[in-house]
């Protein structure tokens, strides 16, 4: 045992709020150990995960087979840049190409750095293959987006609290209302590059557009020479009960952002999945990555996207999407407004009045339940996709005396 080990939650906030950047305002909950869907915190108690570290773990916590193929490369071969050839990443490309119907990968690490792949692609495409003039390819995003924290994608966020004091900004960015196909088409001009959207909006408070929409951006974009960039870091993978939320209206990306549960959250792996056609713009040195790609990613990355096919969790989060949401619908609560999502991607948005979704997380949290609100209003639930119907009954039980509280 560890000196830090014994240290208890308080000691343990204490050391992280005195020596940390203050970036976060986190519950007051010190986890120590996970195990599928439950985590305990230092002290020993546990709690059901309805969070899933904003789906980064879909496969559970500490998955034992994706652990195993961790440990197992990590003593064989971590690194080796991408100077020299690995023996994990052709068979990782050939496994993620199968799975997804993709013909082309770009492996990267975190999901900001997936998007700004996406972003710089769809830039090079639109002057090598568009024959847009130099400097002048333009991107549309959504309001409401949420892509990642790097200076470029801030530069189209709309939420104000993510780019105050971080100008000055990339240009090259135009927003339209999420959701409003007439928009997107108004705003798309003959230099426009590619359109970026996310399926459902998840920090946007689990926005789920209406049905139909995806499916006609997907026309707009082909019959306007368009790239269609879908940003599945949070709702890919399964969570919605299709390998890709995407899915769900039949619409194919001309380039996909993959991350988070592309690693069981072992590890920071994520990926840009596209056609040759795209993504054979990048020539070598025009773009890299260290560790991107690497022995270690790579292995955890065919694991975890074994676990996620072997326990049909894709299957599971429709399954069990379905029972959590209609029993959510079943508790009486003043406090509900909408309760929205697809698969295990689950928002509960509360009447303004109700004194904002934070008490009521921190409520859940005393009835073993981890889960975070977004925005102000709603609140996420996402557990694993390894949840069995009895747990969600176990959450259920728990959650409808907090919804119903003063
Ligand atoms: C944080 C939110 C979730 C994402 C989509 C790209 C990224 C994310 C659709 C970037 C990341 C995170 C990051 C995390 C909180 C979180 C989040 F509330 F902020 F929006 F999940 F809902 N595209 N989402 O959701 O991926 O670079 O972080 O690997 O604390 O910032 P990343």
């Amino acid at each position: 045992m560890t000196l830090l080990e014994r240290l208890s939650s308080r000691d343990l906030i204490e050391l992280e709020d005195r020596h940390g950047a203050q970036n976060y305002h986190p519950l007051d909950v010190v986890l120590s150990r996970g195990e599928g869907v439950w985590v305990w915190d230092v002290e020993g108690t546990r709690y059901l995960d309805c969070l899933s570290a904003y789906s980064a773990v879909n496969q559970g916590h500490a998955h034992p087979r994706i652990l195993r193929a961790l440990v197992e490369q990590a003593g064989r071969l971590p690194l080796t840049s991408r100077a020299f050839r690995n023996d994990q990443l052709g068979p990782y490309y050939r496994e993620l190409c199968a799975l997804t119907g993709h013909e082309t990968v770009v492996p990267m690490n975190t999901g900001a750095e997936a998007v700004e792949t996406a972003l710089k692609a769809a830039r090079k495409w639109a002057y090598d293959v568009k024959g847009v003039p130099e400097d002048q390819a333009g991107i549309i995003a959504c309001d409401g987006n949420f892509a990642g924290r790097t200076i470029s994608i801030v530069s189209f966020s709309s939420e104000p609290l993510y780019r105050a004091g971080f100008g000055p900004f990339t240009p090259g960015f135009t927003l339209v209302p999420y959701g409003d196909a007439d928009a997107l088409e108004a705003a798309i001009t003959p230099t426009t590059a590619a359109f970026i959207v996310e399926p459902i909006q998840g920090e946007g408070g689990v926005i789920v557009p209406p049905e139909g929409y995806l499916r006609r951006v997907r026309e707009l974009c082909t019959k306007h020479d368009v790239l269609l960039i879908a940003d599945e870091i949070q709702t890919g993978l399964g969570r919605t009960g299709r390998l890709f939320a995407g899915d769900h209206e039949d619409v194919r990306p001309d380039l996909v952002t993959i991350g988070k549960a592309l690693s069981g959250g072992f590890y920071p792996v994520s990926a840009v999945l596209g056609s040759a056609g795209v993504l054979g713009v990048f020539t070598p040195g025009s773009h890299g990555s260290t560790f991107g790609g690497s022995p270690l990613a790579c292995a955890v990355a065919r694991e975890a996207l074994r676990v996620l096919v072997d326990e049909d969790l894709v299957g599971n989060a429709a399954a069990m999407g379905e029972h959590f949401m209609a029993r959510l619908r079943e508790v009486a609560s003043p406090h509900v407004r909408e309760i929205r999502g697809r698969g295990l991607l689950i928002g509960v948005e509360l009447r303004p009045e109700a004194g904002g979704a934070r008490r009521f997380c921190e409520a859940l949290r005393a009835r073993g339940i981890l889960a975070k609100e977004t925005h102000v209003d709603t609140i996420r639930f996402a557990p694993p996709l390894v949840i069995t119907r009895d747990e969600v009954d176990w959450a259920i039980e728990r959650i409808a005396p907090v919804l119903a509280m003063a």
